[in-house]
């Protein structure tokens, strides 16, 4: 059974990464409409990959005996002024998740819930990759520059990022790999 604080601050949790994948399935729309089919499509599979992150925590929590409670839609931020932008604001908003699950991974230590907390390592990892990701691919967008053909090129990498990203996230079960 699941303490009602470790209980509440899962569900904050699932809001977060239900969020996440909106955030990023609006900005994936964005990408589609303004020239970057590649980046679209690595877009689309992180809002892919999130929703997963934020199943696996409903998954986690019901089989705990505690309830995980499905959260309101918020409209995402739309409007971009440039791929720039949409990358700083992936890295930023992985910033903001990494804290908040190590603020979860605190909450639940302090609660001596070792069984969550021992579950949460699996996304502590997975922050890890997704920083290093976004600065990755910050990096590059810096690099290409307007340069029309230097953004070609990365469209392009993107693409295949995309396929990659989308072959594990297949291999790991996709929204069927919940626990
Ligand atoms: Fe859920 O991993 Fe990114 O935010």
């Amino acid at each position: 059974m699941i303490s009602k604080i470790v209980e509440k601050a899962i569900n904050e949790q699932i809001t977060k990464e239900e969020d996440s994948s909106r955030l990023y399935l609006s900005m994936a729309s964005w990408a589609e409409r303004n020239g970057f089919p590649g980046a679209a499509n690595w877009l689309y599979v992180q809002a892919e990959e999130e929703r997963v992150h934020m199943l696996k925590l409903v998954h986690y929590l019901n089989d705990r005996e505690g309830a995980a409670i499905i959260p309101a839609l918020e409209a995402p931020v739309s409007k971009f002024k440039s791929l720039l932008e949409v990358f700083h604001e992936v890295l930023k908003h992985e910033e903001f998740i990494s804290a908040s699950i190590n603020d979860l991974f605190a909450a639940c230590n302090k609660e001596k819930d070792f069984s969550s907390a021992n579950y949460l390592q699996w996304y502590i990892t997975e922050q890890i990759e997704e920083e290093h990701n976004a600065r990755n691919i910050l990096d590059q967008i810096k690099l290409a520059g307007t340069h029309e053909g230097g953004m070609f090129l990365m469209d392009k990498e993107f693409a295949s990022m995309a396929s990659a990203k989308r072959a594990s996230l297949a291999q790991s079960g996709g929204a069927n790999a919940v626990t």
